[in-house]
């Protein structure tokens, strides 16, 4: 992750960049996109989410008119240009995954700036930041939120990762009577439970008392919340269920 001095720095240098070949480029692509260079964008973690994943390639002339055309592509989040010659520029436009990038000299990857956690209360752990969001959606509903954020709905893959959220909910008088969705679910293969994004087996559970228990029979319930009650303990819910009042996200 780049700190805020760091990405100046390449901004100096990259941002410059942009402004190659014929297209000027409109303030506001400066202002919407930054700019990740020699990055490769792989889609490859949009599980049920073709939206969100790779949208279409085109030829442009720089690496700016990619970006544009982004802007008018509905749910572009992310375009991947690389110079093909001097003319030719092959533009890969994608949504809003986080899928994995991959060093690479001459692809240039930029990804559209939006405000993370503008409604939401946001925390800090390790590596990760978390927004909590008080707005009662469907699982579905919030995972698409998070991906608009450039963040996928929360993966807690540690008892450390778990006390650390527990404790930030617990001691914030707006969170820690509620409950929120997670990323974890098995939605894909029933009992075959996995955090959003990811195709690996989930190894690490928190699951409150008997849960998860599919309280209407085999695969009535294949998504999981943290839920206050429990001590924010994980239940099984389904997954069109509005009782968490909210969702939390993770980048
Ligand atoms: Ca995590
Ligand atoms: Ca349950």
């Amino acid at each position: 992750m780049f700190s805020e001095n760091l990405f100046a720095v390449i901004c100096l240098v990259t941002c410059l960049f942009v402004t190659e070949a014929s297209y000027k480029p409109a303030a506001e692509l400066k202002r919407l996109f930054k700019i990740e260079r020699n990055k490769k964008f792989i889609p490859d973690n949009m599980i049920g989410l073709p939206d969100y994943g790779h949208l279409k390639s085109i030829e442009a002339q720089s690496a700016t008119e990619c970006n544009i055309e982004c802007l008018k592509t509905p749910k572009c989040g992310q375009t991947n240009a690389e110079k093909l010659d001097a003319k030719i520029w092959n533009c890969d436009l994608f949504g809003w995954g986080t899928g994995q990038t991959e060093s690479s000299l001459d692809h240039h990857h930029y990804t559209m700036i939006v405000n993370f956690c503008e409604d939401g209360f946001i925390h800090e752990y390790d590596s990760s930041t978390y927004c909590f969001n008080l707005e009662s959606l469907v699982w579905e509903e919030a995972e698409v939120k998070c991906l608009e954020h450039g963040a996928t709905l929360v993966a807690i893959e540690t008892d450390d990762e778990q006390t650390a959220l527990a404790n930030y909910m617990s001691n914030n008088t707006d969170l820690k009577n509620q409950g929120f969705h997670i990323g974890l679910n098995d939605r894909n293969t029933l009992e075959e439970y996995v955090w959003t994004g990811s195709l690996a087996l989930a190894t690490y559970f928190n699951w409150g008392g008997v849960e998860p228990n599919d309280i209407n029979g085999p695969g009535s319930e294949r998504c999981a919340f943290m839920n206050y009650l429990g001590n924010y303990t994980w239940w099984d819910i389904t997954c069109s269920d509005h009782k968490p009042a909210g969702y939390i996200c993770e980048r």
